[in-house]
């Protein structure tokens, strides 16, 4: 898209729509010009409240699994790690769950209690994604066996143990993978709802298209039917969309102070981006490739770098081309209370300055 073109469209259409001028016409991406036409433009999230957050973090480790939750266990001052939950996604179970625990022996964080969850989706077939994430899920660094084991209870037992003892609006539900855990959970006991303050997911896309079908992201195409589920749950949900991910494109100079930050969590963070740079070229030709699960953990951690706006969101799951897709109303077509904060825009310097401080901080 030509630039010129684009910012003089911008603000044609900020004219014509006399909307918050400056906000609008600085618009930079035909999605977020057409977002803040149709009345709800992103607007800059503000600082996270103080003290720290009481977080479940339900992950399938995946790559950008890894360093999302080495960005979370080095987080010590702002989250509170209850446990971790694993669900079949990138890969099957038994990897993602052997994944979760190999990354918490990196950031020496043995109190970190770690639990399976669903080995397949709710109702569809399993889909992997070892094609991005290599057949050990990730790809790069040298893995050993991990130190820890897995606790003996169910993920959803102990998600829907856990919330029940909660006080009300005092855990924060973080998705990293498909929804099937949180959305077994929300289904078998109802009641746990008043205790979640937020459903945090990695989750959809509008302006940008999917990454396992054109309409769909994989999180959501992996169990569309359990996203439904976690999406019209009546929890607020707040979704970083591809949307948000996509601005923040790693490059091999992205890579370079991992490198040379001299502890193990650094030298891993590296090995992990050179297998994602090695992945651009072979797919796209290019050393450049999104990074979509530590956005969700800068979000906890530094709300202020990212943008978005409430909005009504629904999954499809009966799609003849768009199963999976997220069908985000900007313009309030269904007149529905807003069931989702929808993040489509993120700062990628700020972002890679809180990856750095977090990742130098672990051993
Ligand atoms: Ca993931």
């Amino acid at each position: 898209m030509n630039t010129f073109l684009l910012s003089r469209r911008a603000l044609v259409a900020s004219a014509a729509a006399g909307l918050a001028g400056m906000a609008f016409a600085q618009a930079n991406s035909p999605a977020a010009l057409a977002q803040a036409m149709a009345g709800t433009p992103a607007t800059q999230l503000p600082p996270a409240a103080p003290g720290k957050r009481q977080v479940i973090i339900d992950t399938d480790p995946g790559q950008d699994d890894a360093i999302a939750l080495l960005m979370a266990m080095a987080a010590t001052d702002k989250l509170d790690i209850l446990a971790l939950t694993v669900s079949v996604g990138n890969l099957p179970l038994s990897v993602t769950e052997k994944n979760a625990r190999i990354v918490r022996d990196w950031a020496n964080r043995p109190d970190i209690p770690i639990y399976a969850g669903y080995p397949r989706p709710l109702v569809r077939e399993p889909i992997f994604a070892d094609d991005v994430h290599g057949k050990t899920g990730m790809e790069g660094p040298t893995l050993h066996e991990p130190r820890g084991p897995l606790m003996p209870t169910h993920a959803v037992q102990y998600l829907i143990e856990t919330l029940r003892a909660a006080a009300p609006k005092s855990i924060t539900l973080v998705g990293l993978a498909p929804l099937t855990n949180f959305a077994a959970a929300l289904n078998a006991a109802p009641d746990i709802k008043p205790a979640i303050a937020e459903i945090v997911v990695m989750d959809g896309s509008w302006g940008v298209g999917g990454n396992i079908t054109p309409a769909a992201t994989f999180n959501i195409y992996a169990d569309p039917e359990a996203a439904s589920i976690v999406f019209r749950s009546g929890v607020p949900v707040t979704a970083l969309s591809h949307d948000a991910a996509r601005r923040v494109l790693l490059t091999p100079e992205c890579i370079v102070p991992f490198r040379a930050m001299g502890n193990n969590a650094g030298k891993v963070v590296a090995d992990i981006f050179d297998s994602m740079m090695a992945y651009g070229l072979r797919r796209r030709g290019m050393a450049v490739g999104p990074i979509y699960d530590p956005c969700v953990i800068a979000y906890l951690l530094q709300p202020e770098l990212f943008k978005g706006a409430k909005v009504s969101v629904d999954v499809e799951t009966k799609g003849e081309f768009t199963t999976g897709a997220t069908v985000v109303d900007f313009r309030g077509y269904n007149r529905r209370t807003p069931n989702t904060l929808w993040i489509s825009e993120a700062d990628a310097e700020g972002f890679y300055a809180l990856l750095r401080t977090q990742i130098a901080r672990l051993p």
